[in-house]
């Protein structure tokens, strides 16, 4: 029997019944280079400590599952980066057999905190339909696991490294729920818009609890996307991110980059093309989804 390893920190939010937030961790070892990762994975934690619940980042440390983690924990994740295991569904046997690290991806995380009993979950952006998909089929299992596994998803939307259409379409085939927070469109991560309509716009975090509650209690089994546009100020002009966005592809498909290893690349390859300006986005986005989870893990803690 492979037991969940809680932190001091959620033990006693859960005998409180306090509201927690979980939080990836493929975004601090594949996601963000060292030290940036560190410094952001413990700002998030902070924020969502600020707003008024607990935060859970889970990962696998020598093949434990960790519902969250030490200040220790977050630092051999941050300083090893990709070459942790990236841990997406599939991964976990050999990773908890091996008694490997692991660092988990959007469906990784939501498996550990569907079995942790934490219902909304916070990251950046999520994986989704690849570009030229419907040929090579390279679907994130990420969408796989918003179909299954009952976990609201708080991000910016999808990257324009992918198919916004196809991943909405996908969505849709799957019956996960898609909605805007204060928005109508997806948000494409970067920036706030994407020209893609939502089916759903809610404007303030009560109703998104509702809604969540009214899903689950009907017997209605899965998670759902909620995207959050990454604020004004921090967004980079379409244009400018899609030049980049372009380099990196044609870069990933000359040197042949398939697979898990796809995602990490375009995401490193972006950020040296941007010379840090799109990690800076991405760091902000984050904590703005942060702050949303909180505010809605403590409205759904009430409702
Ligand atoms: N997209 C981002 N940032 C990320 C990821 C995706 O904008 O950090 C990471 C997440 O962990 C996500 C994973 O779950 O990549 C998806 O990888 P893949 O496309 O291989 O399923
Ligand atoms: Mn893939």
């Amino acid at each position: 029997m492979i037991e969940l390893a809680y932190s001091e920190e959620v033990t006693a939010a859960k005998a409180n019944e306090q509201p927690i937030v979980a939080l990836e961790s493929t975004i601090i070892s594949h996601g963000m280079p060292f030290p940036r990762n560190m410094e952001t994975a413990l700002r998030v934690e902070e924020i969502v400590r600020n707003n008024g619940a607990v935060p859970a980042t889970l990962a696998i440390i020598d093949g434990v599952p960790k519902i969250g983690l030490s200040h220790k924990e977050i630092e051999i994740l941050a300083k090893a980066g990709p070459s942790v295991t990236k841990v997406s569904r599939r991964d976990f046997p050999v990773v908890l057999t091996q008694k490997l690290h692991g660092a988990t991806t959007v469906a990784g995380t939501m498996i550990l905190a569907e079995k942790a009993g934490i219902q909304i979950f916070a990251t950046g952006g999520i994986g989704g339909v690849h570009r030229n998909g419907e040929n090579t089929l390279d679907i994130s299992a990420d969408l796989q696991e918003l179909a299954n596994t009952s976990v609201a998803v708080i991000s910016a939307g999808v990257k324009s490294i992918l198919d916004l259409g196809l991943t909405l379409e996908y969505l849709e085939t799957m019956g996960v729920p898609v909605w805007g927070y204060q928005t109508e469109e997806l948000p494409a991560f970067f920036t706030r818009d994407s020209g893609f309509k939502l089916d759903r716009r809610v404007d303030d975090v009560d109703e998104l609890a509702q809604l969540l509650k009214t899903k689950w209690s009907f017997g209605l089994r899965g998670g759902v996307l909620i995207g959050n546009p990454v604020p004004e100020v921090a967004s980079i002009p379409k244009k400018e991110i899609n030049i980049f966005i372009e380099e990196a592809l044609a870069q990933a498909h000359k040197k042949g980059v398939t697979g898990k290893s796809i995602t990490p690349f375009l995401l490193a390859k972006i950020d040296e093309l941007t010379q840090g300006s799109s990690l800076n986005t991405n760091i902000e986005l984050i904590l703005n989804n942060a702050k949303l989870a909180a505010n809605l893990a403590v409205s759904f803690n009430n409702t």
